[in-house]
């Protein structure tokens, strides 16, 4: 699992207008609309619990520590949707009961191997690795139009990649799985029942890609279909520098935001 770096995330509060217009231009959607859009939500629904609900983020030192910025820019998401939302001052535990005694009604908080949201009084818990996976599913569809029997491929077999393949399968897309660890790609095809990519240089038959890697850089030109829209869950991006610039229109990929807002909207149900 990739852990954020500072220099990934340092700009994304000063850059969260371009990205909300980004996620605008791709899906339709504004924050708010794709936190409900995500989670099948009326758009309603997320806004009455913007009003009403308060949102801690608290900053987690256990592993490897806090990383600069990260409570911040996930706490800015938040309110770009609408919501209320603090950092605590006070880390781990201290932090946890800081954002009961200051009414927080939500809390948002990360360690090293998971990312969570908690509502505490209707005790729903959101996993950011199942919320990126569902959040960029939505987000394709939105994109391309409907998956419900389309061919998808999915690089990379690791815990994002592994739930974007169930959500595509309970969407009755067709997922064709791909990893460069060809032992993890047989057991996941044969537990989830899916066909593999035997030859990563068939990716260019598919106009359909998530990509659920972590390598950074690997696709470059030449690799793709012209049409193919990239839904990048993966971080960092795939693509090199060449082929950022001509897909630009047509990657789904940031650092936090999507994965983040999806799971504000699982806490609104
Ligand atoms: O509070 C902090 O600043 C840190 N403890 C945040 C740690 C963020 N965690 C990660 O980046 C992990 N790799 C888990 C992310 C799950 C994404 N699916």
């Amino acid at each position: 699992m990739t852990r954020l770096k500072t220099e990934w995330i340092d700009e994304l509060i000063n850059n969260i207008m371009t990205n909300e217009q980004r996620l605008i231009d791709l899906t339709g959607y504004n924050y708010l609309e794709f936190a409900a859009h995500a989670n099948h939500l009326s758009q309603d629904a997320v806004k009455q619990a913007g009003v009403c609900e308060l949102v801690a983020v608290v900053p987690i030192t256990s592993g490897l520590g806090v990383i600069g910025r990260f409570s911040e820019s996930v706490a800015a998401i938040i309110r770009q949707a609408g919501f209320n939302s603090f950092v605590t001052e006070n880390t781990d535990i201290d932090g946890l009961y800081e954002s009961r005694a200051r009414n927080a009604t939500m809390v948002f908080f990360a360690d090293d191997n998971r990312f969570l949201g908690w509502h505490f009084s209707k005790n729903i818990i959101s996993d950011n690795n199942i919320s990126t996976a569902r959040g960029y599913v939505e987000a394709l569809e939105c994109a391309a139009g409907s998956l419900n029997d389309k061919a998808t491929l999915i690089l990379g077999c690791g815990v994002v990649g592994y739930e974007i393949a169930k959500y595509l399968k309970s969407k009755n897309a067709i997922p064709i799985i791909y990893d460069k660890n060809h032992e993890l790609m047989k057991r996941i095809s044969i537990e989830l029942d899916l066909p593999v990519l035997k030859n990563i240089m068939e990716i260019k038959s598919y106009d359909l890609i998530m990509d659920a890697t972590s390598e950074g850089e690997w696709i470059h030109k030449g690799m793709l279909q012209d049409k193919a829209w990239i839904s990048s869950p993966g971080v960092p991006l795939s693509l090199d520098d060449e082929m950022k610039v001509i897909y630009e229109h047509r990657i789904i990929h940031d650092q936090l935001d999507i994965g983040t807002l999806t799971m504000l909207g699982e806490l609104c149900r």
